[in-house]
């Protein structure tokens, strides 16, 4: 640990952030503008492979691509990291990287699509990212995208999945922390703000100043407006469906600041000092008291009767809290499917039909997805999140170490095994159908009448009493009260990259996610066409009979499990993003903190594995057409070869690295970096030497 450690401190210290295990390349958050992204760099990964320069990010896209483009195979680029560590920043770097290096032609098609790919990050950072304690602009949502390219392998559209966004923080945000950006763009513009019925100051939302930090030095609100209003332009959003996504934001920040008053403690009514609720109704386009109803009250049908029952204060609010959530969610959604839509390769078929003729699909994956969480107070979010992290390791650990096997296997090379934790059985405990945690908590919330979380925390306990990496919270007398959390409602799971314990409070109600139907008929029956699109549940009768909607943990399951088959089924290259410090500062290494996310990340396991296979590997032809120019053999290989086994043998020979490495039946094998190096150095000498050579005919001639 500590010399890898040192490593990455000396290199981190000379501004070089990233550093190769293996092909999985380790970056370092540099909390500062590095001068290593310009054109000059660009063009000096293009075409290379990947240990033929410094580590880079630049070098795995181009891997990426490459692949994609010689040997037709589908890639991925798993990016993961804690918060703050660069992962959103890297998915940027590459799409800039490919879109840079691809439409050599100049075709105004392909640039217009790769312009739209790089504005789409605007429009969901606007809408799916926050300032938080651990990083100014977090990405509260997980983001898989693929990128397509045509026969000519330049893009030509692309799709984007999203998992799990963080609604709470819609109406709930801890202190020292932000509601989603798009609140303060939108409340920066004073000269808007009457459109919407607003006011210039953000602290007047409760919905939006909780964390009591609505400004931040670092974030220019009015600037990013600006931006986002060119990239939703850009990407063909109408003046209306611009119009439209603000006014839910505006109702949302009204819908906030209702209050409501107890009546006999049974009832509720709104209390009406100001004018919210005529702004809510302006803007949804809903009638007045059909809105009032609908927070105050509930309509049920019983035996094809309809009643309409009274709602008290605590479920008022948690209505008014549910429907802020769910309009804001579905927004989300809905701009997802809206880019998805301009980016869908069949609008490209459609435009071009030569295209059509011609079908190609190349596809480049990049998931840029939340690390492990370990909070001081962990709730179902970070359950999802940190199942999510043990799926990806899983993963990471069966494909790095299968792609290494199966090579080993076809290119004839005796491959010793590593033992490494497989972390199927933490997967397994909270995903298998029937028993795992996740469906024991789906069951829970079938069960009709007062089944509550402790109650859940019971079974559960029961389920896994001798699971070992599942514990119950044992209680010890005068330990009741444990970082101001109730002990009677933890539980611990001993992940992969460390042990957490959860809060089972509120498990049930994240689950179940209920919107009371009052609220989607209501929003269906809207007059503004783009928003009642986005209700279409909210169409079907009172009384006609609903499946009950799939749970938050299913639908998680789900996607997890779909991600991990779309990533399998591509070749992967990986990211291991690190955070430097808590401080956002440059400079500062943190060995304690590093030291963590290092075994967070299984990075440790990744060296071992790394160390008992080779540091690099390369076919015969590329090896020797690369290390033929040496001084010590060029004069006797000839320049057009044969670029084969004989002849790479004979280079490894004449530098004396035979003992380093392995001959396969297509490539050879390197074992230590330094012959690679040692390989490198020499070509960068011969390469001069020839520079010489040559300038010496030149003035001969003269
Ligand atoms: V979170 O899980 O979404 O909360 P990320 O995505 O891992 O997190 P992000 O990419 O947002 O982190 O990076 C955090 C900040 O670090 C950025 O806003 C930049 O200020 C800074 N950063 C990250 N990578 C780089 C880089 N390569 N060069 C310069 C960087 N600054
Ligand atoms: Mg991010």
């Amino acid at each position: 640990m500590d010399a890898f450690i040192q490593n990455l401190k000396l290199r981190f210290e000379k501004e070089r952030i990233y550093t190769y295990i293996g092909e999985v390349l380790v970056s370092v958050n540099p909390y500062r503008e590095l001068p290593i992204y310009g054109h000059n760099y660009i063009t000096s990964y293009k075409g290379c492979e990947m240990f033929e320069r410094p580590a880079h990010i630049f070098a795995v896209a181009e891997a990426a691509y490459r692949i994609l483009k010689q040997r037709l195979i589908n890639s991925c680029i798993v990016i993961s990291g804690e918060s703050g560590s660069g992962k959103t920043e890297a998915s940027k770097i590459i799409l800039r990287y490919i879109v840079a290096v691809t439409n050599i032609s100049n075709q105004a098609e392909i640039q217009r699509i790769s312009n739209i790919l790089i504005q789409t990050n605007i429009i969901l950072e606007t809408f799916g990212n926050s300032r938080t304690n651990r990083n100014d602009n977090s990405s509260r949502f997980g983001k898989y995208m693929d990128l397509n390219f045509n026969y000519k392998f330049d893009p030509i559209g692309g799709k984007i999945q999203h998992y799990l966004l963080e609604k709470s923080r819609v109406v709930k945000q801890q202190l020292g922390e932000r509601n989603f950006h798009s609140f303060y763009q939108l409340l920066s513009n004073k000269n808007i703000l009457q459109e919407y019925g607003l006011h210039f100051k953000p602290e007047d939302y409760y919905y939006i100043n909780q964390g009591q930090c609505c400004k931040i030095d670092r974030i220019n609100d009015k600037k990013d407006y600006e931006q986002v209003i060119e990239a939703f332009n850009i990407v063909g959003f109408t003046q209306n469906e611009i119009s439209t996504i603000w006014k839910i934001i505006a109702v949302i920040l009204h819908l906030g600041n209702i209050t409501f008053t107890d009546i006999d403690g049974e009832h509720c009514s709104i209390v009406r000092s100001n004018d919210q609720l005529e702004w809510i109704s302006k803007l949804l386009e809903c009638e007045q008291s059909d809105i009032s109803s609908a927070l105050t009250s509930r309509v049920v049908a019983a035996r094809n009767e309809v009643f309409q029952t009274r709602q008290n204060i605590t479920r008022a609010y948690y209505g008014r809290d549910a429907l802020s959530k769910a309009l804001y969610e579905r927004l989300f959604e809905w701009l997802i499917k809206y880019i998805n839509k301009t980016l869908s390769r069949d609008d490209y078929e459609q435009r071009n039909s030569f295209h059509k003729r011609i079908y190609s699909s190349f596809v480049i994956g990049v998931l840029d997805i939340y690390g492990f969480e370990i909070f001081e107070n962990n709730s179902f979010e970070q359950l999802c999140i940190n199942y999510c992290n043990e799926k990806l390791q899983q993963l990471f650990i069966e494909l790095v170490l299968k792609q290494e096997q199966d090579e080993y296997e076809s290119e004839n090379i005796i491959w010793q095994h590593i033992d490494y934790f497989n972390n199927k059985i933490i997967c397994d405990l909270i995903e298998q159908p029937r028993i795992g945690i996740l469906a024991n908590l789906d069951e829970a919330c079938q069960i009709v009448g007062t089944i509550t979380d402790e109650i859940f925390l019971k079974s559960i306990n029961k389920t896994f009493k001798n699971h070992k990496y599942y514990s119950s919270w044992e209680l010890t007398p005068g330990d009741k009260i444990w970082k101001n959390i109730d002990t009677n409602k933890l539980f611990l799971i001993r992940h992969y990259a460390g042990d957490v314990v959860y809060s089972v409070d509120g498990f049930l109600d994240k689950n179940r996610d209920t919107l009371f139907d009052d609220f989607k008929r209501l929003l269906y029956h809207s007059k503004n066409l783009i928003l009642s699109s986005m209700w279409p549940d909210g169409e079907k009768s009172i009384t006609s009979i609903t499946r009950r909607p799939l749970t938050t943990a299913t639908k998680f399951r789900n996607s997890m499990i779909s991600l991990s088959n779309l990533l399998s089924s591509k070749q992967p290259f990986y990211i291991r993003c690190i955070k430097p410090n808590d401080e956002k500062a440059a400079n500062i290494f943190d060995q304690i903190r590093i030291e963590h996310q290092i075994s967070h990340l299984g990075l440790l396991e990744n060296v071992r594995v790394r160390r008992a296979g080779f540091c690099h590997r390369v076919s015969y032809g590329r090896f020797v057409q690369r290390y033929k120019i040496i001084d010590v053999v060029r004069s006797k290989l000839h320049p057009y070869g044969p670029f084969n086994k004989e002849s790479a043998s004979y280079i490894c020979n004449e530098l004396n690295i035979n003992n380093d490495v392995v001959y396969g039946n297509t490539k050879l094998f390197i074992k230590q970096p330094i012959s690679l190096f040692q390989l490198e150095k020499k070509r960068t000498e011969g390469l001069q030497s020839i520079v010489v050579i040559l300038q010496n005919h030149v003035r001969s001639w003269r």
